[in-house]
């Protein structure tokens, strides 16, 4: 039983609604602006999650098909795992469109995508002399990082001396739906190119329940329809029908202290207890040393683990468990006023969406994907 299994189980328990609640008057205008300035500009990129490459395709770009004015950028490429990432990319250039991985933090990787974005204004005006201006516009869902893209290249393209020192900044933030109005950023010169970082465009249907857990798992969208400790349990799922847990084998306590467990409550109530002697003082979840106790503990709720994850109550009862091993390693009491599992919750999605608890892929492979 995987993330895809889970989500269903997930679909369940949600109400129903047929409008999104992402999809508000202001999103729904700033489509229309964006859709009317697409015939203008010479270069679109659609920024994606490198995480979900399909799950984060921005629908207005749908009926797009690849061309030397299309770039498919998948954005937090640091965040996602290496080889299914490169076949995710071998896919899009197999459905002729140009993709490349980016990692907006990653100077050297902006400079590389700022080259491939100089080479195409080129391509596209090989007639005209350099004396041009060339526009770039960003789009994509929520959270994706066109923001953090469009500061990047302006950064690391702006060339005259002049230019030093007046740089403008979009804001970023990983809260959904940060970016209210287009703004156009200066990241090139002879010929001038300006990028436009533009505000997330997300269709107004609401998704099916895996597409919609991935969205709200990566961050694209708030916690509107599904809940927190509901993701982090989809997560969990995910990770429990995984491998990533076996890196993490050296954080484990149980071999160093010779206990041999074969069932889960055992090797939680001891775990539990190894943590209670450690006496540490709580303090921020994102400190190395509150990670490596959320990795060991993971590594151990599932390497302790005698039942079949492949059945739903199995898989329900480990998740269950973990919620309150990790409820220790992360230092939450009973008396902390919320309910502690939507803390913990909170604190792992957090942990997750930053990247320390492993790189995933979560969308598989399109056999028969009709649309990109
Ligand atoms: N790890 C990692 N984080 C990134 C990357 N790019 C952006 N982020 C983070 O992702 C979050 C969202 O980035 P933004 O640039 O605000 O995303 P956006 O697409 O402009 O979001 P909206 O304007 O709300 O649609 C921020 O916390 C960024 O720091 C990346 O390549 N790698
Ligand atoms: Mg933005």
């Amino acid at each position: 039983m995987g993330g895809r299994d889970y989500a269903k189980r997930i679909s369940i328990g949600m109400k129903k609604i047929s409008k999104a609640p992402w999809y508000d008057s202001f999103m729904a205008a700033a489509t229309s602006a964006i859709k009317e300035r697409l015939p203008f500009v010479d270069i679109i990129v659609h920024v994606r999650d490198a995480r979900i490459p399909f799950s984060s395709e921005c629908e207005l770009l749908r009926n797009y098909t690849g061309s030397s004015r299309h770039i498919i950028a998948l954005n937090k490429m640091d965040l996602a795992g290496g080889s299914a990432l490169k076949s995710w990319m071998e896919y899009f250039r197999e459905n002729n469109f140009i993709c490349c991985g980016v990692n907006a933090h990653n100077k050297d990787n902006i400079r590389e995508f700022l080259n491939l974005i100089q080479r195409q204004v080129r391509e596209l005006r090989r007639t005209d002399h350099t004396n041009y201006t060339a526009t770039v516009m960003l789009i994509g869902i929520p959270n994706v990082g066109k923001s953090a893209i469009a500061n990047a290249l302006h950064q690391v393209g702006r060339i005259s001396a002049a230019e030093k020192g007046k740089l403008k900044h979009a804001i970023v933030s990983p809260e959904p739906g940060e970016t209210k109005d287009i703004r156009s950023f200066k990241i090139g010169s002879h010929p001038n190119i300006y990028v436009l970082d533009t505000p997330a465009v997300l269709s107004p249907e609401v998704p099916d329940v895996d597409v919609l857990c991935k969205l709200n798992l990566t961050g694209a969208i708030g916690d509107c329809l599904v809940g927190k400790k509901e993701i982090a349990q989809f997560f969990l799922a995910i990770l429990n029908s995984s491998e990533q847990y076996r890196k993490w084998a050296h954080l484990s306590t149980k071999a160093d202290d010779g206990i041999f467990l074969n069932s889960t409550t055992e090797c939680l109530t001891s775990f539990g207890l190894q943590k209670k002697e450690k006496k540490k003082i709580p303090t921020d979840h994102t400190q190395d040393d509150i990670v490596h106790d959320v990795r060991g503990t993971l590594f151990e709720t599932i390497s302790c683990f005698d039942g079949n994850i492949r059945n739903e109550d199995e898989m329900d009862a480990l998740i269950g468990n973990q919620f309150y091993a990790l409820q220790e390693a992360f230092h939450v009491s009973n008396e902390c006023g919320e309910v502690p599992h939507d803390k913990v919750a909170a604190k792992l999605l957090n942990l997750f969406r930053t990247g320390r608890l492993g790189h995933y892929i979560l969308d598989h492979l399109p056999t028969n994907i009709h649309s990109l």
